[in-house]
């Protein structure tokens, strides 16, 4: 069927992409409204909004939508994931981690409002991820919203994204890193949260508990694949910057998949896991299952 293979072809992820960020940007904007005492809530909407790419939040989405679930019903979920996701860059950046003072190219959290209420404004963000769920979520039954606030409760706690950030900070500056430890850590520190959105977008969407599994591993493939990217990236746009075939990573460093395997293996890591990933979509109806399929190409494919 021509006209169906064509409408495959010609879905429009760049256009799917801005028109969820516009709704999610909408949301947080109400979820997050300027309260008393205003100087906690400025400080929480700075880095709330206008915000970064929102791929946690509309993998969420994607995730309810490709089990027939819809957008609003994902909504308050995907707002949780975002609002996780800047309070742990705020905290990343503070002085006593990262010691930041740029992030989406504005001055850091800590930079504006000092580091006491940005370490609030972070706590804030993650108490209130749950007070959204459990009071916006609409239409889903008390027990998937329980299994989605455990969910998210154990992706960021210390069997989650905090013991990747721990496992980074005992790790840095040791020049002996295995590729078992980077991966725990990307798949701790970073591919975590895109997991947890798709886990719980699948979960608000009514997924049984097989897809909610598929799910959960493509987004983790995902997730690390965004992180090997990442590397790839490091060393060939600063090689071509300077010329060189060391890359920024070499210099200061942090170890890195093209350090560990090489540049070769390393796209072909890549490559497996954006495989990887997209298996596990491959009994869904692929006119459904396209913006995560694309996410998975675009974020192989990317170049900056
Ligand atoms: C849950 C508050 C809390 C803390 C957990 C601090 C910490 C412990 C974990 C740090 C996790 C961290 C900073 C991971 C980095 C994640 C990452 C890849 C950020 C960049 O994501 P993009 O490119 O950013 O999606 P934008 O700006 O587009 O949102």
């Amino acid at each position: 069927d021509i006209s169906k293979s064509q409408k495959d072809f010609t879905f429009n992820f760049e256009s799917y992409m801005y028109h969820k960020r516009n709704s999610v940007n909408q949301a947080l904007d109400k979820a997050v409204s300027l309260k008393e005492p205003k100087i906690i809530h400025e400080a929480m909407r700075y880095s709330l909004l206008p915000g970064g790419k929102r791929v946690c939040p509309i993998v969420c989405i994607a995730a309810c939508e490709l089990l027939g679930g819809d957008e609003a019903t994902a909504m308050p979920a995907a707002c949780a994931a975002e609002m996780i996701h800047d309070a742990s860059l705020i905290h990343d950046d503070l002085p006593c981690m990262d010691n930041d003072d740029l992030r989406r190219g504005k001055p850091t959290n800590h930079k504006v409002y000092g580091e006491s209420i940005a370490v609030l404004a972070g706590d804030a963000l993650v108490a209130l991820a749950f007070e959204h769920i459990a009071n916006a979520t609409v239409g889903v039954s008390p027990d998937r919203i329980v299994r989605i606030v455990s969910e998210l409760a154990k992706a960021i706690g210390s069997q989650g994204a905090v013991a990747g950030q721990v496992m980074d900070l005992l790790l840095t500056g040791s020049s002996d890193v295995q590729l078992e430890q980077l991966e725990y850590i990307h798949l701790h520190k970073t591919a975590i949260l895109a997991e947890v959105s798709a886990v719980m977008g699948a979960i608000v969407g009514g997924g049984s508990d097989e897809e909610v599994e598929k799910l959960r591993t493509f987004a983790r493939c995902t997730g690390l694949l965004f992180q090997v990217v990442d590397d790839i990236l490091d060393i060939t746009k600063s090689s071509e910057q300077l010329g060189k075939t060391a890359g920024k990573d070499l210099m200061t460093g942090k170890t890195t998949y093209p350090k560990l395997v090489g540049l070769e293996k390393s796209r072909e890591i890549a490559e497996k896991l954006n495989r990887e990933a997209k298996e596990q979509l491959s009994h869904f109806d692929p006119e459904k299952a396209a913006p995560l399929l694309s996410l998975a190409d675009y974020i192989l494919y990317r170049q900056k």
